[in-house]
């Protein structure tokens, strides 16, 4: 297993050369995409350029959600409980037999080699390459420091105030969005052709415990905040391959939830964060919160989602099916979010997923049974039209 995994480590970092040197040596040309063609637009995203791989993956999407929810797991690739980095491992598929529909990726600790669970960056890209590659669908996420303390995340004191155009630290920050925004452009498969990801920064933002939360910031500058960073991947760095995802925390109703809310034109989708599911009794308050914002997203023309969920260490046997698709089922408008996606797998003390010997295996495999839930191998190509 050793030498096995020390070949594996020499194949990425091969990988790794390979496709960075790829990247790197188109740096000094423009962005090439739709800005080249202008008459390639869509109406109906925030970006009107967006890239048709992108327009395929909304519209797609949009369609399966109808009839499927899809299984998403964050870092799924990279590690799971007592593994790191060993090729084609995935705890979601040591269990179920399938790897999930969607993956989840962190662009914490961006300045760095490794981001702020230890994922090296370098991989990442290749890990989204090989999901993508196998038809699956990638949601990026951000627990950046704070830019004013240096703090991580989790310090929130004040800043989104001072990092907004015109404020003290507005340039130094425009460099972490500049460090965001080159990862988005390596996440490149041939020439023009970007990997659509569905970015989904400053999330949980109706709670506290972030610096972009609402202990921390005026709805005013939340929103500007988030506009600012739309247009700056958008319009100034040219980046075309992006559906943005807005994600308050555990919200009960309509307007709960546009009380932090950049605005339609800013959001593709209409996503939701729900960790309360430690009580079977929430099962209902889960359902009904699904079936709001899936009714919100019809309104509006847009995608709902269960951007994260789960509970630690999965302490129910019966949490995939009573819980879980429970609250999925709730009724015919809470099915129809497009995924739900759970998070990490970091160890037997921090996991969301099964992982093979876990007490909930079996039912996650009744789970995965389950006609609604949609792994990678049941997925159409959702990248064309
Ligand atoms: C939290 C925990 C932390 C982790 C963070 C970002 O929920 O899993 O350990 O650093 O998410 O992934």
């Amino acid at each position: 297993m050793k030498l096995f995994k020390n070949l594996y480590s020499l194949q990425i970092i091969l990988f790794a050369v390979i496709f960075l040197a790829g990247c790197s040596s188109k740096k000094s040309k423009m962005p090439t995409g739709p800005e080249e063609n202008p008459t390639r637009t869509n109406d109906f995203l925030v970006d009107t350029l967006a890239t048709p791989e992108t327009i395929a993956l909304f519209k797609n999407l949009k369609e399966l959600a109808k009839t499927g929810v899809l299984f998403g797991h964050q870092d799924d690739l990279a590690y799971g409980v007592n593994w790191n980095t060993e090729s084609g491992r995935s705890d979601v598929k040591e269990v179920g037999g399938d790897y999930p529909a969607v993956y989840g990726w962190d662009l914490g600790d961006i300045h760095s080699t490794n981001n702020l669970d230890g994922v090296n960056f370098s991989f990442m890209k290749l890990w989204i390459a090989e999901g993508f590659k196998r038809g699956g669908i990638i949601t990026i996420s951000m627990h950046l420091d704070n830019p004013v303390t240096s703090g991580d995340a989790w310090n929130n004191t004040p800043a989104v105030g001072a990092i907004l155009p015109g404020k003290s630290h507005h340039a130094k920050y425009l460099k972490t969005l500049d460090l965001i925004a080159q990862f988005l452009k390596d996440l490149k498969i041939a020439e023009n052709v970007y990997i659509p990801v569905i970015f989904r920064p400053y999330h949980e933002h109706n709670h506290t415990w972030a610096w972009w939360g609402s202990n921390s910031c005026s709805v005013d500058d939340y929103n500007t905040l988030w506009r600012m960073t739309v247009e700056y991947l958008r319009d100034t760095h040219k980046i075309h391959h992006l559906l943005y995802a807005i994600s308050p925390q555990e919200i009960n109703s309509e307007a709960e939830y546009l009380a932090r809310y950049p605005g339609d034109k800013y959001v593709d989708i209409l996503g939701l964060d729900y960790y309360k599911l430690y009580d079977k009794k929430y099962v209902p308050e889960l359902g009904k919160v699904l079936e709001l914002i899936v009714k919100m997203a019809e309104q509006r023309g847009k995608i709902a989602a269960l951007t994260e969920t789960g509970v630690d260490k999965v302490p129910f046997a019966n949490f995939w099916t009573d819980y879980l698709l429970a609250a999925l089922k709730y009724n015919e408008e809470s099915k129809k979010v497009a995924w739900s996606l759970v998070w990490r797998n970091a160890s037997k003390q921090h996991h969301f997923a099964p992982y093979p010997g876990h007490f909930s295996a079996a039912n996650f495999v009744r789970f995965y049974d389950d006609p609604l839930t949609l792994f990678e191998k049941d997925l159409p190509d959702l990248y064309h039209e």
